[in-house]
């Protein structure tokens, strides 16, 4: 059973010794190995009960794009190599238009990729890494109910309907968009929370292999950006794609029989219907009705130094930038970097010694650092929901990208392109934006040198060889001529 013991040979209680982790999703249960590695006494709780035994695995979303801040996640508790291997790298993006016409556009130079990865597979690995450590203890089949900020004690329901009280010296949430643990902050004064669900639901369908093949070229992420309507297809090992319908809800009600689930396929992505397969569409479409996202930002990330939020319970994102995992996952970096830097010490001793070298208090520290990183790439995922929405189509995605990767090009130093720098490097997201919107200064600048210089050198040069006006005078005799020259082929 665990059990919290806040022994400390000097007196004071500074060190954590036994971790709850509420949640054995993606990021649950990659946090456990960084809780283990640095020797915690890990107790990790999920709901669920153990998906590496479970039938069938219901949740969100089927594969995953995975990139540089997943992957060096990945890479501090020595999963990086095994995971990228049992992903499909996607090196560009198709952009699939409305006839049917693919076009390629590189997301970096050659060898630069984003990685299409199983959930399910994923998160499985994670949890059995994870009980690798002889430190580490996953509960299944734990739904945590309540707790109590001040004490640290945790209430459990099991599936028998039996309850466990459990005490921890530091509880990590983990628990998800709909967190749990997160419902005792909501009660406390001075927490920040906005949450906003988008018109838009979600719908997940498969591409099956054609002739033991990929129906579609295997190492892209295939989108079909129709302003409201939106698809994008990821690969899987099977040689199968899942694809992503994106629509308002209300257009999902307007479709509710098998013929109109066509027509509407045959309106917007008639590529698709032979891919997926006309009766396939027909009923794979009424399977499950389509999905809610929603957008959660809060602050502060924790409760004195009893608790903290990471993944989606402190920030549920919108996919579509393809990051909440990924942001999720860097939660972890940051986590662990400030343990390091205060010497695991979650104290608030620097109330009563400010000049410390190592004033203690990770959790405020943490939630100082991370709060306008993760709110940043909140706002830009909901921004790009909304910019796709409002006038992306394929045309329009194809013009935006050939300019960003040209003015890369010309300046490569000077303009990076936001989604390079969010994809692929750790730049802080919220550092990520200001330098956006500097580019975009420097962009406009040159735009308004480039028009100034234009006029101001035309004008010069119209004033110092002033054109014969006469020359464009066209005589009246001259203008028949040049009319019926016109009706002759
Ligand atoms: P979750 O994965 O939700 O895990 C939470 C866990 O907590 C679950 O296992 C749940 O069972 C458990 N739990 C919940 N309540 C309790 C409780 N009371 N007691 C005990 N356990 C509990 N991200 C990317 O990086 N790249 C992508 O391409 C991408 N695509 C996406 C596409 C879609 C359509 C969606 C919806 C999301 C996408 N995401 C993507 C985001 C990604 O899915 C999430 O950010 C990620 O799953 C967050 O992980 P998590 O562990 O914080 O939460
Ligand atoms: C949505 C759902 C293309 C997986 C954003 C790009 C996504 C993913 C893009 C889903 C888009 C949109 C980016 C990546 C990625 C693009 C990105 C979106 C993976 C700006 C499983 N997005 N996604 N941007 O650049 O940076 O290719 O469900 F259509 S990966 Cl919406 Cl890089």
């Amino acid at each position: 059973q665990p059990s919290s013991t806040m022994e400390e040979s000097t007196g004071r209680s500074t060190k954590k010794k036994v971790v709850a982790v509420v949640g054995g999703g993606l990021v649950g249960a990659l946090n456990a190995c960084f809780f283990a590695r640095r020797g915690f006494d890990v107790q990790l709780f999920e709901i669920r009960e153990d998906i590496r035994r479970a039938k069938i695995v219901k949740g969100r979303s089927i594969n995953l794009a995975l990139s540089h801040r997943g992957r060096q996640a990945l890479k501090h508790v020595g999963m990086e190599d095994k995971i990228v291997s049992q992903g499909i790298p996607m090196n560009a993006r198709m952009i699939h238009s409305l006839s049917g016409k693919q076009s390629p556009i590189p997301y970096g130079k050659k060898g630069q990729y984003i990685l299409s990865v199983d959930r399910a597979n994923l998160n499985k690995q994670l949890l059995t890494e994870a009980e690798k450590y002889p430190n580490t203890k996953l509960n299944f089949d734990h739904k945590l109910q309540d707790w109590t900020a001040e004490t640290g004690l945790m209430t459990f329901v099991r599936s028998d309907g039996s309850e466990e009280h459990i005490k921890a010296d530091l509880i990590v949430g983990c628990d998800g968009a709909f967190s749990a643990i997160r419902k005792q902050f909501l009660r406390r004064s001075r927490f920040n929370y906005s949450q906003t669900y988008i018109p838009h639901g979600y719908m997940e369908l498969t591409m099956p292999p054609i002739n033991g093949e990929f129906a579609m070229k295997p190492n892209y992420l295939h989108i079909w950006p129709r302003n409201t309507f939106m698809m994008i297809a990821l690969p899987n090992l099977d040689k199968t794609f899942t694809c992503t319908l994106f629509m308002p809800f209300e257009e999902f009600e307007k479709i509710t029989t098998g013929d109109e689930v066509i027509q509407f396929f045959q309106r917007y992505f008639p590529d698709a219907i032979p891919l997926i397969g006309v009766d396939a569409l027909k009923r794979d479409y009424f399977r499950l009705p389509g999905q809610a996202m929603v957008s959660v930002k809060c602050a502060p990330y924790h409760i004195g130094d009893k608790c903290v939020l990471m993944g989606d319970a402190a920030h549920a994102v919108v996919p579509f930038y393809g990051q909440g995992m990924n942001a999720g996952f860097e939660d972890c970096i940051v986590f662990d970097e400030i343990m390091e830097q205060f010497n695991e010490d979650f104290s608030n001793h620097h109330i009563f010694f400010p000049l410390c070298v190592h004033p203690g208090a990770v959790l405020p520290e943490y939630t100082r650092v991370r709060v306008p990183d993760d709110h940043a790439i909140a706002d830009l995922a909901m921004y790009n929901y909304i910019e796709m929405r409002a006038h992306v189509n394929s045309r329009w995605f194809l013009f935006r990208k050939y300019v960003d990767n040209f003015l890369h090009f010309v300046m490569p130093r000077t303009i990076i392109p936001l989604y390079t720098m969010v994809t692929f490097t750790r730049t802080r997201y919220h550092e990520a934006v200001e330098r956006w919107h500097w580019q975009d200064k420097v962009i406009n600048r040159g735009l308004m040198f480039c028009a100034t210089g234009a006029v101001l050198g035309g004008s010069y040069l119209l004033i110092k060889n002033p054109p014969d006006i006469n020359k464009f005078i066209i005589p009246a005799e001259k203008m028949w001529d040049r009319l019926t020259a016109l009706r002759t082929p």
